[in-house]
């Protein structure tokens, strides 16, 4: 993908710093196509005839990262349907729209993402930036750790998430502050991360990330 094409932010942030929330809030007002990796790797995990089913679910289980050859392709995937569905809708004729031209290819469409969870290691996000598209900036959550791991015992009571108790948990704790941690100071060294902070309500944290987008991106 061209940068001319898509607009790609990184949405990073602990283990339930609250990025998937705050994705969903962005989808509905702005139009973002709202990727999340955990979730991509979950879906792959269940599909029927995975080669990475049971990988990617002891990877997640330990709270450590499914090697990004996956992941990376997995987001590549979602990116390039949302376009071409995007690019159906638009090529379809509506009863109220006269067509002046035949010619469709003349409007370049923008697609808009959130890749939520990602990149989570240093060689990732070199990788992604290469090889698919670079990121415009970086959303960063920021949340103690305390906080989150009260979210993420209380969902655990009903999530379902293989990766919600406490032995998970801290694993994942781990990962991020040694692993994750550093890809967002690679960031910062570059001016690139927008850090907001998570330990609010999420209306809270919603308006201050909509102050940031409308300086950073406009309306
Ligand atoms: N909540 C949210 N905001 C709140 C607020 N402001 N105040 C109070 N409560 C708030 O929120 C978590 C919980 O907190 C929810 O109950 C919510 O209501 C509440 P959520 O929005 O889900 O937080 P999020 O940051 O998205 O938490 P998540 O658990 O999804 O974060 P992780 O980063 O741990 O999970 P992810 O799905 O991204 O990754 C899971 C695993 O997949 C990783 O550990 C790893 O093993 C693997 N993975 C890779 O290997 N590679 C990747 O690239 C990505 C993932
Ligand atoms: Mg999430």
């Amino acid at each position: 993908f061209s940068a001319d094409d898509v607009t790609v932010l990184f949405v990073l942030g602990g283990p339930g710093a609250g990025k998937g929330t705050q994705c969903e809030r962005l989808v509905a007002a702005y139009g973002f196509t709202h990727l999340s990796a955990g979730d991509l790797l979950r879906a792959e995990q269940n599909r029927v005839g995975s080669q990475y089913g049971e990988l990617i679910k002891d990877y997640i289980k330990n709270g450590l990262i499914v090697p990004m050859e996956v992941t990376i392709a997995l987001l590549e995937n979602a990116m390039r349907d949302a376009m071409t569905a995007a690019a159906a809708a638009a090529a379809k004729p509506t009863s109220t729209s006269k067509s002046t031209t035949d010619d469709d290819d003349d409007a370049p469409l923008k697609g808009k993402f959130l890749i939520d969870g990602f990149p989570r290691k240093f060689d990732q996000a070199v990788k992604f930036e290469e090889a698919v598209c670079p990121a415009k900036f970086v959303l960063f959550y920021d949340c103690p750790e305390e906080e989150m791991e009260r979210r993420l015992l209380e969902r655990g009571k009903t999530s379902g998430r293989e990766d919600d108790n406490a032995e998970s948990i801290r694993k994942r704790f781990r990962t991020f502050v040694e692993t994750s941690m550093p890809v967002v100071d690679y960031y910062e060294k570059q001016d690139r991360v927008v850090r907001i902070r998570a330990d609010v309500p999420p209306d809270d944290v919603y308006r201050a990330t909509q102050a940031e987008l409308v300086k950073r991106l406009g309306d």
